[in-house]
């Protein structure tokens, strides 16, 4: 999703990792995490398989994951856990795996883009690295479902009330909005958009009627699936007047860096955020 569809949220993630100083390299010959809802609803071998090549690659390079996308935090993530935890599993996989000369060894960490800019950066860095600070914005933030839970595997915040979002927003001076349902899905995942658009696009139908109640000028969110549905759904709807922008891209903004990396034009409805 990221790559194909808003590779503007991939370039700004690296503009702002390196402001950060974060280093970090690409995964090389990865694949497909593969995506959560659709691959493990199907077959559950094929989704644990697929996702344990990518973690053996990164013990290959000798790496971590961190990822920019709630579906693949998810597949990697939850797949480390399982066969982490499952010594027969492992086993299976492996056999699976060494088809094409690869074994996973059960060390690779995986860590999502918004977690280790909490956790690892802290709040007090990135707001000393804002240069333009939006102090008027009016922010909806949406965490999307595969960030916090399973609560009891990912243990990143409280899964009904999170705040790690609405604190990552807050550094570049603007508020965080509270509204109805701010938990609920945007209505794409688990293969909803592709089966059943009318049924995704009324749930992102609900949850754009709630930001718009709460008076917010923008959504923030971490996720290019959801940037997806709050992006595209909003041009199907017609309800085009809160842009969608993912938290990099905002960060991005906040800290002056080049537009031309942010890609905030390469969407369906272009972000428009002033300065300040
Ligand atoms: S919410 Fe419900 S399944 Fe998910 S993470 Fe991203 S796409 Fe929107
Ligand atoms: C959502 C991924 S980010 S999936 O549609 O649930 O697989």
């Amino acid at each position: 999703m990221a790559p194909l569809r808003y590779p503007g949220i991939e370039s700004a993630a690296r503009a702002v990792l390196s402001a950060l100083d974060v280093q970090f390299s690409d995964l090389k010959d990865v694949s497909c995490c593969p995506a959560p809802g659709v691959f493990r609803s199907f077959d559950q071998q094929t989704w644990l398989a697929i996702s344990a090549r990518n973690l053996a690659l990164a013990e290959v390079q000798n790496a971590d994951i961190i990822t920019i996308c709630n579906g693949c935090f998810a597949s990697l993530f939850e797949v480390a856990y399982i066969l982490n935890n499952d010594r027969e599993k492992l086993d299976e996989i492996n056999a699976i795996l060494a088809d094409i000369d690869l074994e996973y060894n059960c060390t690779t960490n995986v860590k999502h883009f918004a977690d280790i800019l909490f956790k690892d950066i802290g709040v007090k860095k990135i707001a000393d690295s804002v240069n333009y600070p939006y102090k008027n914005l009016k922010i909806a933030v949406h965490y999307g479902c595969h960030f916090l839970k399973p609560s009891n595997v990912k243990n990143i915040d409280d899964p009904e009330r999170p705040m790690i979002l609405d604190k990552l927003v807050e550094a570049v001076g603007a508020t965080s909005v509270d509204y109805m349902d701010k938990n609920r899905c945007c209505g794409a995942g688990g293969g909803v958009r592709a089966r059943a658009k009318e049924v995704a696009l009324k749930m992102t139908a609900d949850k754009l009627e709630n930001i718009e109640k709460a008076g917010a000028n923008c959504i923030v969110d971490i996720c290019p699936f959801c940037h997806l549905q709050f992006d595209m759904g909003a041009m199907e709807l017609g309800k085009t007047n809160i842009p969608v922008v993912n938290l990099a891209q905002l960060y991005g903004l906040a800290f002056g860096i080049d537009k031309s990396k942010l890609g905030l034009d390469i969407q369906a409805v272009p972000i428009k955020l002033d300065k300040g």
